[in-house]
Parts: structure tokens; C-alpha cells; sequence
């Protein structure tokens, strides 16, 4: 079985909740973090590099316990420190870690005093009312328990686009090595670059005879077979994610791929419209009575109704097909269109590279421009810098600058917007950066009105350039926080500041529909990697994916400007 990088950063990750849980020593929690981070960060497969003999230990954070470790999980699939761990502790622990709100140490209290192992133990405890009276718990806490207790249980189960596509790669690549397959594409909400996907929808065209369903349910990661037949199986994988695949006459591999691209409302409309002029349209192509009249390409199919090609990312039914009649669909922006990147963090914070390296990677990927932006004291979890720190920064950056050619490296700051909206930087140091991104990294339960006037009064203060990850969410962990986005975004226009839409796949934040709000407010968006690693800059394709899906389009979006474009902006908001 393929182990996959995912599979060991989890591994390391439950390792450190549960040593947290046992109070174990804070340096061996984070050495396992870390390694997390690192492991998420690379940008090839652990498992290629070891088969390449590859010295792990030159990795960031890896010394020689952790290859030893990563070795044994990629021949095993799992660690022994993680099954030692489970003798002594109950690996339902986990689940509870997922509660928003509960930390090691709350869950460690929950453990030790109430004796609960499993979600739904918590769940009886707080109904009862016992949780409460634990020692920083309280009446709240204990409400908010049951509510994400329930929510998590009517959620359907999603996955994230990176997983996904961290899963597909290599099964699109086994699919296409199959005897006598010609096509093979993914479709579904996967082609619409969601930000997560429930399942994964693939289409494949073939010579008659070819073994792609029994191959396809004999791949390696498949741990249940749902159905087999001749044009259609489903099956699930390892980690619990379904996969149907499709086989498909090449006649009508437009007209199916259109189909399972969806989304089913978008779907509706073109059928109703297809209606309106006699014609059936459906997965198999465009009939006019018994007659094929199209469904070779997606093309034929959007023709046969009066339409231009409408890419995927738009295909939501949310206005996309009066755009297309009415020749206003977007020219949507493209990974190639970024001319720079405005938040970057190094290991003078939580970041795993150095000042040099994270700007040589920029080069590397061809940007004009870098923006490093790393994170202030109040966020002591990411060693955030102090005055003096940043002032330190400063100047290594102004030295930098006259030694590296063919980059820009922009002096800037991710600054916590503390709780009454002031910033945690004292002003003689910000006036001496480019760009000030000012982000909410605590208290985000505050009340809707509190937490707008609260980024509001942020945005106010005379340096502030841009607004990082808007909402706060994290997907699959922590929800949005409660704020009047809309507020904030005819704010940013008026006060001639930037909002984000973060890259990183658990952020994606602003998310598609603000994305389109921002941009019919006039708001300048900034795609930003928000990377920690030199290999996170590629997390700015999943960033490209939402700002499709929200419309935008090149002049939209702050950072496909020039060098020069981008200085005079920010100068605007730095006086
Ligand atoms: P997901 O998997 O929940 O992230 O979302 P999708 O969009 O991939 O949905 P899925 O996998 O259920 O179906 C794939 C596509 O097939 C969907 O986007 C549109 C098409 N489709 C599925 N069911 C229907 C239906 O009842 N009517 C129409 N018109 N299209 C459908
Ligand atoms: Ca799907
Ligand atoms: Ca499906």
C-alpha cells in the first residue's frame, strides 16, 4: 500500500495530541509538530525520495528518530511510538481533539476526572450538565460542546480539494497506464476546483476489451468494492473516499463530461434551455428526436443551446449562463497572471525556511515580487516577533535587496489585530514597511457587531494594507467567525485597503462568494500562498481555483499588478 505524505504528518500529529495529552515534555510535542508541518510541506512524496536514497535527516526539523520513524511507517503503514500511545490511551482521544474549543488539556481533564474516551460519552456528559463544573469549562463551553457534536453529525462527510487531489494524481496515472484506455479526466466538483469534494467523479474512453473496471477495482488503495459492472464501478479507498468511474463512448465524451462536471443546478438550466429549442440533452449527447446533433466536445454541447464554452469553476448556476448569453462572462484569472506574492512567512516565525531561501523560491517561480510577512508577539504559538525582532528583519531585508537581483523583496508584517482592534506593533516600526497585513488570530467568538467594529477599527489605523484570511475559518475545524463580511469589504473600498483570499487549502479564505461580492464592490483581492515552506508557494493554484470560482478576473486581483502598480497602491494605504 502507497503510504503518502498526508498519512505520516497525521501520524506525527496524533502522536503530539496524545503526548499532550500525557503532559509529556513541551519540546517533544513540538519536534513532532514540526515534522508534521515539514512532512505536509514537502513537495514530493516521502516515499520517492527514500526509494531514491534520500538522507531524510536533511530535512527541516527530521533528525534521526523521525526518519527512523517515517521509514517505518512507509514499509509498515504505521509507527510502534503511535501503537505504544494507544495501549495507553484510548485512540477515540482523537475524535474528541476535533471538537472545536478542546485542546489537549481540556480533553486530558475530560479524561481524567469524568473518565470520557469517545465522542459520545462526552455527549451524555454534557447533556447531563457534568461538563461544566470541570475546572475551565463553564456553562458555554459546554453548550458549544453539544452544538459541534451535532453539527458534525449532520455534515456529510467532504474531503478537502488538496487531499483529493493528493489521492487522484496517482490513480489517473495508474488509470491511463491500462491497455487500450484513451481518456482519462475527472469531472465533478473535483473539475470545478471546489474547495472540498465529496466524492470523485472520473470519466474514461476505451477500446473495447480493455480491463479498466477490474483493473480499476484491483488498485492498490481500494478497500471496498460498491459495484463493478461494464460502464460503471464505485469504490472506496483507504482513507474513505468514494470513487465512481465511468466508461464512455468517445461520441458522446463531451456530453458526459459536461453531465458529471455539473453542478446538477447548472445542469437543470442548460437541459431547460436545450427544452426551449426542441432539443433533449442529457449524458449520452443533444437529440433532436432520435437524431444525435452534438456531444463530441463539451463546445458542441454549449453550442447546441447558443453558448460559449462556460469553464468549469463558473458552472454553478449562479448567473453563469445569462453571463454567457449576454457576452459578459469573466475572463477569469490564471496562475500565470500573478506577478508576485504578499504573504510569506520565514523561521524568524513559524515558517520552516529562511529569509533567503523563501525569496530564492519566489525567483524560482519567476515573481517579480515578494512580500515577507511574519508574525508578531501576541501570537507566541508562532514565535511571533517583538519590536526589536521586526526592526532586526527590517534592515536583513534592505541588505538582501542590494545582494539578490531579479526579485523584489517587499518589508511587511502579518500584525494581530488584538481584541480592541488595535494592532500588535507599536506605529515607529510599521511606518518603516511596505505592506502592513493585519490578521484576527484569537478571539474570534466575539459578537457579530463586536468583531466587525473590532476589524473595522483595524482597518482604520493609518498603516493597515491588507485584511488576511477575512473569516477566520478553518475548513473541517473551526468555522467562520460571525462578522459582517460584506461591511468589511465596502469598508476596504473606501478606506482604499486590500482584503486576501488565502491559498493555503484548509483557508481558501475569502471563499467563492465573496470573492464575487468583493469584486462587484470594487475591492482589490490579493492571492496570497501564505507559505511557510519553500514548496507552499504551489498551495497558490488552490487559491487560483477559488478566485475562479468567484468570478475574478486579472485586473481584480491586487498582486497580478506590476512591481511598481503594487508599491503605489500600498504607499496609498501607508499614509
Ligand atoms: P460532490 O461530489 O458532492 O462534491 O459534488 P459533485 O458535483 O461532484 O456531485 P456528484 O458526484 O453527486 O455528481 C457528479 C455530477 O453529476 C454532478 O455535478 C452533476 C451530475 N449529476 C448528478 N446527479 C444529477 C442529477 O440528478 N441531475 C443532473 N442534471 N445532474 C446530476
Ligand atoms: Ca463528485
Ligand atoms: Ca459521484
Amino acid at each position: 500500500m502507497a503510504v503518502h505524505n498526508e498519512d505520516i504528518a497525521r501520524q506525527f500529529e496524533e502522536i503530539a495530541d496524545l503526548l499532550e495529552i500525557q503532559e509529556a515534555n513541551p519540546f517533544r510535542v513540538r519536534a513532532y509538530r514540526n515534522a508534521a508541518r515539514t512532512v505536509r510541506g514537502l513537495g514530493h512524496e516521502l516515499s520517492e525520495l527514500v526509494a531514491r536514497g534520500a538522507d531524510l535527516t536533511a530535512l527541516p526539523g527530521i533528525g534521526k528518530d523521525l526518519a527512523a520513524k517515517i521509514e517505518e511507517m512507509l514499509q509498515t503503514g504505521a509507527t510502534h511510538a503511535l501503537k505504544v500511545l494507544h495501549r495507553e490511551l484510548p485512540a477515540s482521544l482523537e475524535d474528541l481533539l476535533h471538537i472545536p474549543g478542546l485542546g489537549p488539556r481540556k480533553v486530558k481533564a475530560l479524561y481524567d476526572e469524568l473518565g470520557i474516551k469517545t465522542l459520545a460519552q462526552l455527549e451524555k456528559a454534557a447533556r447531563a450538565g457534568r461538563v461544566r463544573d470541570l475546572a475551565g469549562f463553564g456553562a458555554r463551553t459546554e453548550e458549544k460542546i453539544l452544538e459541534s457534536i451535532a453539527s458534525q453529525r449532520t455534515t456529510e462527510k467532504r474531503f478537502l480539494y488538496s487531499r483529493a487531489r493528493q489521492v487522484a494524481e496517482p490513480l489517473l496515472a495508474y488509470l491511463k497506464k491500462i491497455k487500450g484506455v484513451h481518456e482519462v479526466v475527472l469531472a465533478g466538483s473535483f473539475r470545478r476546483g471546489r474547495e472540498t469534494v465529496g466524492d470523485l467523479d472520473i470519466l474514461v474512453t476505451m477500446e473495447s476489451g480493455s480491463p479498466v473496471m477490474e483493473r480499476f477495482t484491483a488498485y492498490e488503495d481500494v478497500v471496498e468494492v460498491v459495484s463493478r459492472g461494464s460502464t460503471r464501478s464505485t469504490v472506496i479507498l483507504r482513507d474513505g473516499l468514494q470513487v465512481d468511474l465511468r466508461a464512455v463512448e468517445p461520441d458522446c465524451f463531451g456530453a458526459a463530461l459536461h453531465y458529471f462536471t455539473g453542478s446538477k443546478a447548472h445542469n437543470i438550466q442548460i437541459r431547460r434551455m436545450g427544452q426551449g429549442r426542441g432539443l433533449k440533452i442529457n449524458e449520452y449527447g443533444v437529440f433532436r428526436g432520435d437524431e444525435r446533433i452534438a456531444g463530441k466536445t463539451e463546445k458542441s454541447v454549449f453550442r447546441s443551446v447558443g453558448l460559449p464554452f462556460i469553464p468549469p469553476p463558473l458552472r454553478e448556476g449562479r448567473g453563469e449562463i445569462d453571463a454567457a448569453h449576454g457576452g459578459k462572462l469573466p475572463k477569469l484569472v490564471e496562475l500565470s497572471d500573478l506577478r508576485g506574492d504578499l504573504h510569506v512567512h520565514t523561521d524568524a516565525t513559524d515558517g520552516s525556511a529562511s529569509l533567503e531561501q523563501m525569496v530564492r523560491a519566489a525567483r524560482k517561480r519567476g515573481f517579480d515580487y515578494v512580500a515577507i510577512t511574519d508574525h508578531t508577539q501576541h501570537l507566541t504559538i508562532a514565535h511571533g516577533m517583538t519590536p526589536d525582532r521586526l526592526a532586526q528583519q527590517i534592515d536583513a531585508i534592505d541588505r538582501l535587496n542590494e545582494s539578490v537581483h531579479g526579485i523584489a523583496v517587499l518589508k511587511g508584517v502579518e500584525v494581530d489585530i488584538l481584541e480592541d482592534g488595535s494592532l500588535d506593533m507599536p506605529d515607529s516600526i510599521l511606518q518603516r514597511l511596505d505592506l502592513v497585513i493585519g490578521a484576527v488570530h484569537s478571539h474570534f467568538g466575539l459578537s457579530r457587531a463586536k468583531q466587525t467594529d473590532r476589524i473595522r477599527r483595524a482597518m482604520d489605523h493609518p498603516y493597515f494594507s491588507l485584511l488576511a484570511h477575512p473569516s477566520g475559518r478553518l475548513l473541517q475545524e473551526r468555522a467562520a467567525m460571525d462578522v459582517d463580511l460584506e461591511r468589511l469589504i465596502r469598508h476596504a473600498v473606501e478606506r482604499g485597503c486590500f482584503l486576501e483570499l488565502n491559498a493555503q487549502p484548509q483557508r481558501l479564505d475569502l471563499d467563492d462568494s465573496q470573492c464575487r461580492v468583493a469584486r462587484e464592490a470594487g475591492a482589490l483581492v490579493s492571492i496570497n500562498s501564505d507559505a511557510h515552506s519553500e514548496a507552499q508557494f504551489s498551495d497558490l493554484e488552490f487559491g487560483i481555483n477559488q478566485a475562479q470560482r468567484g468570478w475574478l478576473e486579472k485586473g481584480d486581483v491586487l498582486n497580478t499588478r506590476s512591481l511598481g502598480a503594487v508599491r503605489k497602491l500600498l504607499r496609498g494605504t501607508m499614509d
